[in-house]
């Protein structure tokens, strides 16, 4: 194989281990070839006196083997790149809430200029052998762009959020342009089968694509392949995490604060797509429905702050704020309060301390990708006496992960049935269900997916250059 070059909106460095599962999972293959990861780098450098801001500037620096180079965006650039159309339009309609998303126009052209800006800072930096792999919807349009400067070295595109089905993704205005771009990779990967369903019938019906073999589409004058590539997790590193200091301390400070109790665990970023006030209706449901719980269950749930300078995100945490004051105050006693909810980051080294601590969790997401922490809870768990997942079906992870409690997230009564069966699970068939999930996430973990992403890059067909079709 080639060098590998990673584009992604932001970088991690691959020397950190605090980097996470991405990071990881990219760094073997990044170092053992020399890579390059490129993307923004985090700065927005506002125009002097006012003025129109300068072309982004380029860093790049060494890590060991690997180079990061990455460009700084201008205020407006950013604005409308990332606030206005990944976060205002792109993440609110793949998520499937058209209500939330906001098509001012002046958006696309700010999200096209910057995949445009980083099309021509990375051309220089190319070799000729180069697999280039691009990560997520803020940069659907990079390969178009790419290809127009003459780059005709191997693309694949990754989307970590769900792919909404078309009459959806068609409420955005120039979906028929976004789509094109999304078809101008060699390979685009999905999380799901669901997703990878949803594109298929967009393509077939929007574009008249034609398929070829099995995943290869003939579409807009050209081929591609498309697939279904779950993101795994690492499951070593995770696992040593659990085991070391920080993460066993927390965990002997949970047991010993809630030892007559049972915990729930939530974590997530506060974002509405991670169905939190739906998650607590049915905490609040279970208790009114079986008293039994009360001063038994107690919900830790974890709100990291995410996107604050988004405006949906406002509402989400006023409701979240409110829910849980009212059932702390509607049903908490002098020694018990049923949420403890927290609007903070948790350090990663001692988050598997809490899941390992906690006989549920609950991953109930609207709508998810893939949701990395039903894998991480399942991997944190004692298989002596594991705890039980509560999975929404609605969270890519659904698809692989079947010996979960399956929910609606929507129906909260289901949702309170199905965490009162949870904390209820007798140990043989918690021990069995974990044994299955363990097995599944073994065989799919991180590394899996990024060889089986890689190998089927590297075997597309040579490209065609030059995609006049993609000027707006
Ligand atoms: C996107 C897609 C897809 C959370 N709170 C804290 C914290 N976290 C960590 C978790 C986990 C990660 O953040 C969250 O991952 P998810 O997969 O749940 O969700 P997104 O951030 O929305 O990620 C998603 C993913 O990309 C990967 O493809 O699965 O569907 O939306 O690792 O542990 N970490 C720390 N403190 C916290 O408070 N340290």
């Amino acid at each position: 194989m080639g060098r590998l070059v990673v584009v992604s909106n932001r970088l991690a460095d691959p020397r950190k281990t605090a980097a996470g599962g991405l990071a990881v999972a990219l760094s073997d293959v990044l170092q053992a070839t020399g890579g390059l990861w490129f993307g923004w780098s985090g700065k927005i450098v506002e125009a002097a006196d006012g003025g129109v801001p300068g072309e982004g500037e380029l860093h790049v620096q060494q890590a060991g083997p690997v180079k990061l180079a990455t460009v700084d965006l201008s205020r407006e650039d950013h604005d409308a790149y990332y606030l206005g159309y990944s976060n205002g339009v792109l993440w609110p309609v793949f998520h499937y809430r058209l209500d939330l998303a906001d098509f001012d126009a002046g958006y696309i052209g700010g999200y096209r200029r910057v995949n445009q800006l980083f099309a021509r800072k990375l051309m220089p930096l190319l070799q000729p052998d180069d697999i280039i792999w691009v990560h997520d919807y803020h940069l659907i349009p990079l390969a178009g762009e790419l290809r127009a400067l003459g780059c005709t070295q191997h693309i694949g595109f990754f989307l970590h959020i769900p792919l909404p089905p078309p009459l959806i993704l068609a409420a955005i205005p120039g979906h028929d342009w976004l789509m094109r771009a999304l078809c101008s990779y060699d390979l685009v990967g999905f999380q799901s089968e669901a997703d990878l369903a949803h594109f298929e019938r967009y393509i077939q019906v929007e574009a008249h694509a034609q398929q070829v073999e099995p995943g290869h589409w003939r579409a807009f004058g050209r081929t591609l392949q498309a697939g279904a590539f779950p993101i795994g997790l690492d499951v070593v590193e995770f696992k040593n995490l659990t085991h070391a200091s920080e993460a066993a301390e927390m965990y002997e400070r949970m047991r010993g604060e809630y030892s007559r109790r049972k915990l729930l665990v939530g974590v997530d970023r506060l974002d509405y797509s991670k169905g939190l006030p739906q998650r607590l209706r049915a905490f609040r449901h279970m208790l009114e429905q079986y008293p039994e719980t009360r001063n038994v269950a107690t919900l830790v749930q974890i709100a990291s702050p995410s996107r604050e300078d988004v405006s949906a995100y406002g509402d989400i945490l006023h409701e979240l704020e409110s829910l849980c004051g009212a059932i702390n105050g509607n049903f908490g006693e002098l020694d018990w309060m049923p949420v403890r909810y927290m609007h903070r980051t948790v350090a990663r080294a001692r988050l598997p301390g809490l899941y390992r601590a906690s006989r549920v969790a609950l991953v109930t997401p609207l709508r998810d990708g893939m949701n990395l922490v039903a894998k991480e809870f399942i991997v944190a768990q004692d298989p002596a006496d594991p705890g039980v997942l509560v999975l929404s079906r609605f969270a890519g992870a659904a698809e692989q992960l079947k010996e979960a409690l399956l929910v609606n997230p929507y129906d909260v009564e289901a949702t309170a049935g199905a965490i009162h069966l949870a904390l209820h699970m007798p140990r043989e068939e918690r021990q069995e269900r974990h044994r299955s999930l363990m097995r599944t996430l073994k065989e799919h973990d991180v590394q899996w997916w990024c060889d089986s992403f890689l190998d089927a890059l590297s075997k597309t067909e040579a490209k065609e250059t030059g995609t006049p079709w993609l000027r707006l």
